[in-house]
């Protein structure tokens, strides 16, 4: 009872883990992808980001693009000089590190007026699940203690034996 209680726990945990392992991918605005007049923000209010998820943002090559900016950069719809703008269509942004992001697109009026821009907060990676527990020591010592006082008996009947014989 007490041996199939671990198994179920063990099982348990096991089960559990590839979900916090693996990180979650998100396209960005779902089948719409990365496009004009989508309400970005609302798409992402509902969505928990973790370290460890991807940002994807899908779109035809050279009609968008992607900027990671700042607060202000979010704000005033301009990237800090030097931002290096993400360009292919099919843009993968890792989260790395817990706190606020933000993302424009950076062509024409795409962020000003367009609506594409929103901002999200990634949270740190969740606490990964307690060590497994070893299950073998309490076995093994059980089936110990059951095969030691077998012997110890029979070698003391021996002994009583071969004593009672002497004697
Ligand atoms: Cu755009």
């Amino acid at each position: 009872m007490a041996s199939s209680i671990i198994f179920m726990t063990l099982a348990l945990v096991a089960a559990s883990v590839p979900a916090s392992v693996m990180g979650t991918d998100f396209m960005v605005g779902d089948d719409k992808g990365w496009t004009l007049n989508f309400d970005y923000q609302a798409w992402a209010e509902g969505k928990q980001f973790y370290v460890g998820d991807k940002l994807v943002f899908m779109y035809a090559e050279g009609v968008h693009n992607v900027l990671k900016v700042n607060g202000t950069g979010f704000q005033q719809c301009a990237a800090p000089a030097g931002t290096v703008a993400l360009t292919t269509g099919n843009d993968v942004i890792p989260l790395e590190t817990p706190g606020r992001k933000w993302y424009i697109c950076g062509v024409g009026n795409h962020c000003a007026v367009r609506n594409m821009k929103f901002a999200i907060t990634v949270l740190p990676k969740t606490a990964s699940p307690a060590p497994v527990p070893v299950p073998t020591a309490p076995e093994v010592s059980a089936a110990g203690g059951s095969v030691v006082p077998r012997y110890y008996a029979l070698i003391t009947a021996v002994v009583s034996v071969i004593a009672m014989v002497i004697v």
